[in-house]
């Protein structure tokens, strides 16, 4: 008798635990706006320099209101190193990578991607504070992977 009082209450347990989790799920994509860095494109990683956009890193605008960040990961560098931006418009950070696997991530912003050779990763954010915020490489790839980072500057 008390074992399927148990049972009951741990079936009970776990399918609310269930609902939680998905309705947790849920509000972050729908009401936060979370969503994982999509895959745009693919592209030949031996001709990156010959390729639009990134035969010309750096950081233009798209629209009223709205600039691209087109950035390059490679061992072990981000290029360009630093970009300027304006604070509180939406800022599409395009990226891939030349060689082996790279992450970027802005410091203190959901701003967090892979970097994979031969793919385009894109992902939007708007920087609403002025200042300077760190780019910093997340996936180990290689020798100088500590030494990989670079520099948004919000004006
Ligand atoms: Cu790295």
């Amino acid at each position: 008798m008390k074992v399927h009082t148990y049972e009951r209450a741990f079936l009970t347990l776990g399918g609310l635990l269930l609902v939680a989790c998905l309705g947790a799920l849920l509000y972050a994509s729908l009401a936060m706006g979370i969503h994982l860095p999509g895959r745009v494109g693919q592209i030949d990683p031996e001709a990156l320099a010959s390729t639009p956009p990134f035969d010309a890193p750096g950081v233009r605008q798209t629209g009223p209101g709205a600039y691209e960040v087109v950035m390059i990961g490679k061992a072990w560098v981000f290029e360009p190193a630093e970009v300027r931006v304006p604070a509180g418009t939406a800022i599409t950070f395009t990226a891939t990578s030349s060689d082996v696997l790279h992450g970027l991530h802005v410091d203190g912003t959901r701003l967090n991607m892979m970097l994979v050779p031969g793919q385009v990763s894109q992902n939007t954010y708007r920087f609403e504070e002025p200042g300077r915020y760190l780019i910093l490489c997340h996936e180990y790839c290689g020798a100088g992977h500590h030494t990989m980072y670079g520099t948004v500057i919000v004006e």
